[in-house]
């Protein structure tokens, strides 16, 4: 899968296309991936850590333009999973990765290249090409620590690892968050429509994610 691509008519009488895309958020334990899928879903911060235990879901729906729709189905994947052996699941069909690490703790910031290893070793696209992945600087409302001071020294880290991009990002303060978002997206649809990441459905088909309506909660695999 990767893409599931629906057609339906618009109103109008068009076709509006629609995607769903899973996007994993990975890193180290407490540098922020719920908050931030927290903030970017239900507009919700809370000062408040309880960490992940395995994995969690959010899905996030893009009005992307007049002609597509986007269902984005975000797998927050627990900073200790790093040690476990489930990523190889988790990642499995996912076509785009935020990395996270936390400014203000270098050692989050070290443990990235790794999470990038992880991630590249165990997941490509269908055409072999690494999953589109950004990293992100989060609690940039705080003191900074490291490289992530330096942006031009962040650019080259990001060239030589493989990230498409970074953003420092804040969950607290609502940063950056859209735009990361928004940049992802941009490149998985243009690998999409360069590389056909999944199946089309056939007008009036219903897309079913476990024998349920994905708008209606975490969703897993799709099928039709
Ligand atoms: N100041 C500040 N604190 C943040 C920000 N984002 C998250 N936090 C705090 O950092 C702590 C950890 O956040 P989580 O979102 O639970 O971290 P996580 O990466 O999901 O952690 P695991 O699930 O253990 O892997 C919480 O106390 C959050 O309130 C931010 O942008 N700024
Ligand atoms: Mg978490």
């Amino acid at each position: 899968m990767g893409d599931i691509v629906t057609q339906y008519k618009k109103a109008g009488g068009g076709e509006k296309k629609e995607h769903l895309y899973k996007i994993l958020v990975i890193g180290e334990l407490g540098t922020g991936k719920t908050s931030i899928i927290k903030r970017y879903v239900h507009q919700f911060f809370s000062q408040h850590y309880r960490a992940t235990i395995g994995v969690d879901f959010a899905l996030k729906v893009l009005n992307w333009d007049a002609d597509t729709l986007i269902r984005l189905q975000l797998w927050d994947i627990a900073g200790q999973e790093r040690f476990g052996n489930m990523t190889r699941v988790y990642y499995k069909e996912a076509v785009g990765a935020f990395v996270v690490f936390d400014v203000t703790r270098a050692s989050t910031f070290e443990a990235v290249t790794k999470w990038k290893s992880d991630l590249d070793n165990k997941v490509q696209l269908s055409d072999g090409s690494p999953v589109p992945c950004v990293l992100l600087g989060n609690k940039c409302d705080q003191a900074k620590e490291g490289l992530v001071n330096n942006a031009s020294q962040m650019d080259e880290f990001c060239k030589e690892k493989g990230f498409i991009g970074w953003y420092e990002t804040s969950a607290r303060e609502n940063i950056n968050i859209d735009e990361a978002a928004r940049f992802l997206v941009t490149k998985i649809l243009e690998k999409d429509r360069a590389n056909k990441l999944g199946d089309d459905v056939r007008d009036g088909d219903t897309i079913l994610v476990d024998g349920k309506d994905p708008s209606n909660g975490p969703v897993k695999k799709s099928c039709c």
